[in-house]
């Protein structure tokens, strides 16, 4: 090996519905690489841990209010804060799966109803997914699901809306999952498309930023 080849990371994101099952999977995905020796480390949006993370966290059990335009800013900034952090991981060969990124902050902006493309704009210069996986599943599906309603959107009608924007963001990175399958099978898929991306980045893909 030489030629001072890049060898970066994958980003690999996880995105769907609540109760689609992308926490557990995330989990199980990246456990899964680890075992096979890959460099991965699990993320998370938000990121709950951080000052902007905590505003947002009271926001999201319903003990603070926010004006819809201010919470989506705290999210995005809450992506800009951990930028260098992830594109130097990536940079140094670690792969991320993880769980939520930018497609979620436009979905559920949007799904209250501020302007798409207003919504997609803070996020620009990010570093794009490589791989979306999305977990697809139908709302009323996904309410049935245990604990659902216990955080703010988890309302069919909202989730319902939710779905329609991701569906505006699909290109080509986005890999379609059906999720009303068992946790194995849904986590079979998710295996191979991540190991194929992981492939592809280090014979030396470039690390894109949004929106491509
Ligand atoms: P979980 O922690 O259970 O995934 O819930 N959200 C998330 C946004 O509205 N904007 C964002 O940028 C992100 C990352 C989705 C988090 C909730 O916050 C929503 C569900
Ligand atoms: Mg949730």
């Amino acid at each position: 090996v030489g030629g001072g080849v890049e060898k970066r990371g994958a980003l690999i994101v996880l995105e769907g519905l609540d109760r689609s099952g992308k926490s557990s999977q995330c989990r199980a995905l990246a456990s899964f690489l680890r075992g096979r020796g890959q460099a991965v480390e699990e993320w998370r949006f938000p990121d709950r841990t951080t000052a902007i993370g905590q505003m947002i966290s009271s926001y999201l059990s319903e003990t603070s209010e926010l004006d819809d335009a201010a919470i989506h800013l705290l999210f995005s900034a809450n992506r800009w804060e951990k930028k260098n952090l992830m594109e130097s991981t990536l940079r140094a060969g670690t792969s991320l799966v993880v769980d939520r990124y930018s497609y979620s902050g436009v979905a559920f902006s949007a799904a209250k109803g501020l302007d798409f493309q207003w919504c997609k704009t803070p996020e620009k210069g990010l570093p794009a997914a490589d791989l979306v996986l999305y977990l697809d599943i139908q709302p009323e599906v996904a309410a049935r699901r245990g604990e659902y309603g216990v955080e703010r959107y988890e309302k069919v009608e909202f989730q319902t809306r939710v779905a329609s924007h991701y569906q505006a963001m699909r290109d080509s990175t986005w890999q379609i999952v059906d999720a009303d399958q068992t946790v194995d099978e849904v986590q079979q898929v998710l295996r191979e498309a991540a190991q194929n991306v992981i492939d592809t980045c280090k014979s030396g893909r470039e690390l894109l930023r949004l929106w491509p």
